[in-house]
């Protein structure tokens, strides 16, 4: 028999199918030109769940947001589009120039350096997330504020930013 006690407590459980299991770190976007129509955008995605998959990525500032992934065919670098990008369990998955990113397209507004915007993540599992997008400068091949420029050792000089 059940007490009532315990009834209430089983009742008050969270319910999990749509509970956060996923980390964004340093999301970023490169800086445009003034009339450019894409642009790039990276972070780092960990997975602390169960295996999950971005499925779906949106913002104010782009008409068409996609995950894509540049390989190199016959020589030539090429980006193709990812319809799902696979989460592990434990695992980093990072987004950086050369490699995964999400394609900005039908840009709205310019991306100027030291700007924010917001970006939406759409998972298959875990609830969906809205991060804040700082814009860095156009040649930037790492968010300025990464732990290679945000720590320095006593008697090291920092890195000059651009
Ligand atoms: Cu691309």
């Amino acid at each position: 028999m059940i007490r009532p006690v315990f009834a209430a407590l089983l009742l008050a459980l969270p319910i999990s199918a749509h509970a956060q299991t996923i980390t964004v770190e340093t999301p970023w976007a490169r800086a445009t030109a003034p009339n450019a129509k894409a642009g790039g955008l990276f972070m780092t995605l960990t997975d602390t769940g169960a295996p999950d998959k971005l499925v779906a990525v949106a913002s104010p500032v782009a008409g068409v947001a996609e995950v894509h992934r540049t390989v190199e065919q016959n020589g030539v670098m090429k980006m193709l589009p990812v319809a799902a990008l696979e989460l592990e369990p434990g695992k980093q998955v990072v987004l950086a120039p050369g490699g995964y990113h999400v394609m900005l397209m039908d840009l709205k507004r310019q991306l100027k350096p030291g700007d924010t915007f917001p970006v939406t993540l759409t998972f298959a599992n875990s609830a969906p997330m809205t991060v804040t997008v700082k814009v860095e400068a156009a040649g930037a091949a790492a968010p300025s504020h990464d732990m290679h420029s945000g720590h320095t050792m006593p008697g090291m000089v920092p890195a000059a930013k651009p």
